[in-house]
């Protein structure tokens, strides 16, 4: 049985992560199967703003199955100065990208929320059922409603059409091929470059905010076996938080002095509080994911961060490090 899955958003962290364990992991459950043929596309392929590109993309791969990625991302900063653009892109790709695959006929569709969506004013821990319970932080309610939307159309096709959309929620993301823009990236891969070049001028590293916000952090190559076994093994249209457990949260000051272990910083650090700290918490609970599959085993942090950082300086020259 052949089947072509697209992956939108192919060539970022998520993306290349996929890649990575489908053609490294030679188990059953994550690594590729005998007649599958795995697309991963790039905003080269076609620009999935524009509904001509997307129906072009699909006409030329005609996917059975698609893992849509494809977004307009960014750190606390970006979000917080490009509300509208991050609202208004993604409501185009993800509309473009359901249309279209329900057009095609496409039998499974994963896209791809966010636990940074869910409301701010909430109880603890988060779980999928809250998603649309109150307003979300506002230093990103573009992007969050703009992924919310996306559970909201999972709905609304499958109600009107039968499609098989559903979606995941995972939580901050690292690893290698990520985005290390000093100024548009996440909070890790951003003090990775920052610690590095602090490192390389021997000038002092600094941590925005006050390093008090607590995260969970799932190393991208964690994530993408929990994507593959979502596309392959999860029959719900309701959303699944892919996270690392509550007590794996850290706060971002734990974060800073695993880069400079990692990076082997010597120099002393500080935190400019003049910087937003964005959400103080937005702890999770991945009770749903370990009741499907309840020995899965995720990277240490430490482990992941060596990992990420040491990819990180290894490809220096060619990684995205923004304008
Ligand atoms: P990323 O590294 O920024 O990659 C974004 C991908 O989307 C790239 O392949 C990019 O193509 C593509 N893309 C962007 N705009 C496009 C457009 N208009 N048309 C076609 N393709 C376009 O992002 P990521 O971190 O892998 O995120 C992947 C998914 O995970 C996103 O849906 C994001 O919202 C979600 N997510 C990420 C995190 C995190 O911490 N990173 C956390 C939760 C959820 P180019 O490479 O050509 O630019
Ligand atoms: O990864 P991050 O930018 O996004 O983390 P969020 C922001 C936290 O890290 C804040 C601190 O507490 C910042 O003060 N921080 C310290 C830094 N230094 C830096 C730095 O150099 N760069 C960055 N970026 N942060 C995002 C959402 O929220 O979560 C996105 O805005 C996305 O939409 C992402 O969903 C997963 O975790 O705060």
């Amino acid at each position: 049985m052949s089947s072509v899955i697209l992956v939108t958003g192919g060539s970022g962290l998520v993306g290349k992560a996929i890649e990575w364990v489908i053609e490294n992991d030679k188990s059953e459950r994550y690594g590729k199967k005998e007649g599958e043929t795995w697309i991963f596309l790039t905003s080269k392929d076609g620009d999935l703003r524009q509904p001509e590109d997307a129906k072009a993309i699909f006409e030329k791969y005609k996917p059975t199955h698609v893992i849509h990625l494809a977004a307009l991302v960014g750190g606390l900063f970006k979000n917080m100065k490009y509300k509208l653009d991050f609202l208004r892109d993604n409501l185009l790709i993800n509309d473009n990208v359901l249309e279209t695959s329900k057009v095609f006929g496409v039998q499974k569709v994963v896209s791809c929320l966010s636990t940074c969506i869910f409301p701010d004013k909430t109880s603890y821990p988060i779980d999928e059922t809250m998603i649309h319970n109150g307003p979300p932080h506002e230093s990103n309610f573009g992007y969050a409603h703009a992924k919310r939307m996306i559970d909201v159309q999972n709905k609304a096709y499958n109600e009107q059409y039968g499609c098989n959309f559903t979606s995941v929620i995972p939580t901050n993301v690292f690893g290698p091929h990520d985005n290390y823009d000093l100024e548009d990236s996440h909070v890790l891969p951003g003090l990775t470059h920052k610690c590095y070049l602090a490192k390389q001028n021997n000038t002092p590293f600094i941590v925005g905010g006050t390093g008090k916000p607590l995260r969970q952090f799932i190393y991208s190559r964690d994530l993408a076996k929990l994507f593959i076994w979502t596309l392959r093994e999860y029959k719900e249209t309701e959303p699944i938080i892919l996270s690392v457990g509550e007590k794996d949260e850290v706060s971002i000051k734990d974060v800073a002095d695993a880069i400079v272990s990692a990076v082997g910083f010597e120099g002393e650090y500080s935190f400019d509080t003049t910087r937003s700290d964005g959400q103080f918490k937005k702890t999770a609970s991945n009770d749903k994911l370990l009741k499907y599959i309840p020995d899965f085993e995720f990277t240490p942090f430490n482990d992941a961060v060596q990992e990420s950082v040491a990819w990180f300086l290894e490809n220096y020259d060619t990684c995205r490090k923004g304008h």
